[in-house]
């Protein structure tokens, strides 16, 4: 098995994390994103759609989405869980975590990606080429600005993002808490049950990858 990585991005950090947590030890390949290589026709031949993370089995399968690797992993090693154990865990997990990805870190991607210098021409990932909209970057912002507003009330009193155990949820608002530091955003001064959540998780080993 072989994971294809890059340490400076946030999605394979997601996976990298998950891994950790979960005590694998999978062959790691750095993808360079800096230098383009995820455009390059050898890294296309791994994964078309040009992006990381991706897991490819000894088989030759291959998951090149962070849902599908983190998906197929939890199945093969379900201890700890990190996606919950029961039902209502379950759901509870899928539903923060959506949440979490398609407002923050979505948000985020279209506010870095259409406006950072280095990203001209790369306003979306994958093979094709597109403009940057300086609009989206505007609207990115102020999602960003607004999901990390809402973080207070997501954890409230409680120790992890969906409920009482550590789970992707965390792992997500983690990452996409840091990554949002690239356009100089970060939790409010006074969010104290969010500040409380980042410094805990954040002193976990595996969330220092
Ligand atoms: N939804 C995908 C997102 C993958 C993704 O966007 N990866 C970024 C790094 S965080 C990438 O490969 N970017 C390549 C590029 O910028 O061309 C997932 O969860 O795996």
């Amino acid at each position: 098995m072989k994971f294809y990585d890059c340490r400076t991005a946030p999605s394979p950090r997601r996976v990298r994390i998950f891994i950790a947590e979960k005590g694998l030890e999978i062959e790691t390949i750095e993808v360079d994103l800096g230098s383009k290589e995820q455009l390059s026709s050898e890294f296309k031949k791994i994964n078309p759609n040009c992006t990381v993370p991706v897991l490819l089995l000894d088989d030759g399968t291959r998951y090149t989405s962070t849902a599908g690797i983190r998906n197929y992993l939890e199945a093969l090693h379900p201890t700890p869980s990190l996606m919950g154990e029961n039902a209502m865990e379950r759901g509870m997990v899928a539903d923060t975590q959506w949440r979490i990805e398609m407002e923050g870190q979505v948000a985020m991607a279209e506010a870095l990606r259409n406006s950072a210098p280095r990203m001209s021409g790369r306003a979306l990932t994958g093979p094709f080429d597109y403009q940057q909209i300086p609009a989206l970057a505007e609207r990115g912002k102020l999602r960003v600005e607004r999901f990390l507003n809402g973080v207070d009330s997501l954890i409230g009193n409680k120790a992890y993002a969906a409920g009482d155990f550590f789970s992707i949820a965390d792992i997500d608002l983690l990452v996409v808490i840091d990554f949002a530091k690239w356009i100089k955003l970060e939790l409010p001064e006074d969010a104290i049950n969010a500040r409380r959540w980042y410094e805990d998780v954040s002193s976990r080993e595996s969330c220092k990858l």
